[in-house]
């Protein structure tokens, strides 16, 4: 079977690459390293200095996730900086940001970045929804108790690991890379 590195310290996002990636022909291997994220503006920029970090660390080919949460009310915040905003503030600081603002509407954003023989591909996925006022649901990961995608009144965190990949921006950014592999041999 063909293998792809996935480099990410976060338990959550390997589960969701693995449960989306289990029937793609490739078999995904875990490397939990760290790599620069630098400070700009968009994922994209995050996603494709960190393949170019990587490039000459990581034998064959290998992708890499960095995602955000951005609130419309609060001008895209915490967006590229989701991780560590929740590292200081936490969950329960965001709520309080968010408190009595009736404009609760977000999106997440995952992009993913593909190394492939020398090759970058970058695929996006979005998905919009609500920040709740208090915490629900005990799985998922990170922001996961606070958003209710568009369309659902479960939280992410409410939600099996196949339910949240049906409609969560990471989800449909595996579908890409999905789509990919499939029209592509990635090895
Ligand atoms: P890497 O090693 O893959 O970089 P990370 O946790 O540092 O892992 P990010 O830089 O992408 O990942 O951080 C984004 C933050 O947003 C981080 O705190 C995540 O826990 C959180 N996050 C990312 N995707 C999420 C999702 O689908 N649901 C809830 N929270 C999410």
């Amino acid at each position: 079977m063909m293998k792809l590195t996935f480099v990410t310290t976060n338990d959550g996002k390997f589960r969701e690459f693995s449960a989306s990636l289990q029937d793609s022909g490739v078999e995904l291997v875990r490397r939990s390293q760290e790599y620069p994220e630098i400070q700009t503006d968009t994922l994209e920029k995050v996603v494709r200095f960190g393949l170019d970090w990587l490039r000459e660390k990581v034998p064959g080919n290998y992708v890499i996730d960095d995602s955000g949460l951005f609130i419309d009310r609060l001008r895209g915040f915490p967006g590229v900086y989701s991780a560590y905003v929740l590292k200081t503030i936490g969950l329960d600081g965001v709520l309080g940001l968010m408190k009595g603002q009736e404009d609760r509407a977000a999106e997440f954003a995952t992009t993913i970045g593909l190394f492939n023989d020398g090759d970058v591909h970058i695929f996006t996925g979005r998905c919009r929804g609500k920040i709740i006022t208090s915490p629900e649901g005990t799985g998922g990961f990170g922001y996961d108790p606070i958003f209710v995608p568009d369309g659902d009144l479960r939280t992410f965190a409410g939600m099996t690991v196949v339910e949240k990949n049906s409609v969560s921006h990471r989800g449909k950014a595996l579908k890409m890379l999905n789509d990919y592999i499939k029209r592509n041999a990635v090895s």
